[in-house]
């Protein structure tokens, strides 16, 4: 079993800066020692480094659209070269604007991949739809094979071919949904779990219905991109757009738990660590630590101890 960790020091898929940073961090609340303790053989790629073109100007609602299409252009080759060399790949963002390249390549290996979005915000809008112009906002859209239409081509972009059916995804934390993007989740009748679901049924219960909506038919590999936001911001206070209402440490760690215990874990991202604006260095920290849960329990470290075998205790 091995996992390979690429950082991706991206911001430019919003406006606030510090976004770049979430790999260092996460990288520096333990994340390595803590996989390694999991009996991974763990790659860490390093960072990914991205250039920038001097003039970018906005294209529609899409602000730097040649830096974050050139940069997802870049992260799909190493995810894919990561999945082809037979990893299980952890993806530090950044923004995420990333998971668009991340899913892509992932996709270029596993063409049947589904793909499961914990998140406050669907990051459903369109370059026409958008309230901010911020492409973190606006990923899911350039992945479905659905909203072809709602895509125009922009430079930066030509090498992004939609590779995911509606029907292969499922939503989980939703709490900040922008019109645009509720009017193309109730069109396509994408399964979601906004927290307010989240309340009425129970995590155990979400989770049961989103394996049985992804992978009742057929088992096939998952891909999690996983917004920190997603939490309470009591517990992830540094991030970019944080949402009240989040989910609690346990709902979250359920989750990933629950993710793991599928054996289909195939890439995940982890995105939206901003240590900028944490507004004291223990928030910095906390937020960084909760990544490296996160991340170590979606690859198998449990709430209830190892399993060994009874020979194996000294
Ligand atoms: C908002 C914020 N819906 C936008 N999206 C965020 O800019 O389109 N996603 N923060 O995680
Ligand atoms: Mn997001
Ligand atoms: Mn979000
Ligand atoms: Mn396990």
């Amino acid at each position: 079993q091995s996992v390979a960790v690429l950082g991706a020091p991206f911001s430019r898929g919003q406006k606030k800066r510090g976004v770049e940073h979430g790999p260092k961090v996460i990288r520096d609340a333990g994340l390595i020692e803590r996989l390694s303790s999991l009996d991974y053989s763990v790659h860490d790629f390093g960072d990914l480094s991205f250039h920038y073109p001097e003039k970018d100007e906005p294209y529609m609602d899409v602000n730097f659209p040649l830096s974050v299409g050139g940069a997802n252009k870049m992260l799909a080759g190493a995810v894919s070269g990561a999945v082809g060399a037979g990893h299980t790949v952890v993806m530090l963002g950044g923004d995420h604007s990333l998971a668009l390249g991340s899913a892509a390549g992932h996709a270029r290996q596993c063409p049947d991949l589904c793909l499961i979005w914990v998140d406050a915000h669907p990051d459903l809008n369109t370059p026409m739809s958008s309230p901010s112009g911020n492409f973190h906002g606006q990923p899911v859209t350039f992945m479905l094979k659905e909203l072809q239409g709602k895509v125009p081509e922009i430079r930066g972009f030509s090498w992004v071919k939609p590779f995911l059916s509606s029907r292969d995804l499922v939503y989980i934390g939703l709490r900040d949904v922008d019109p645009g993007e509720y009017q193309i989740m109730k069109a396509l009748g994408i399964q979601y779990f906004s927290m307010r679901d989240i309340d009425r049924l129970g995590i155990q219960r979400v989770m049961e219905v989103t394996f049985d909506h992804l992978l009742a038919r057929k088992q096939r590999p998952i891909h999690l991109s996983f917004d920190i936001d997603s939490f309470d911001p009591s517990l992830a206070p540094a991030t970019g757009t944080p949402v009240n209402g989040g989910l609690t440490y346990r709902e979250g760690i359920y989750i990933t738990e629950e993710i793991h215990n599928t054996g289909l874990l195939s890439v995940m991202d982890l995105v939206e660590v901003n240590p900028v604006l944490g507004n004291s260095r223990e928030a910095t920290e906390a937020t960084a630590s909760l990544a490296v849960d996160v991340i170590a329990s979606c690859l198998g470290q449990t709430r209830e101890g190892a399993h060994m075998s009874i020979d194996a205790i000294p």
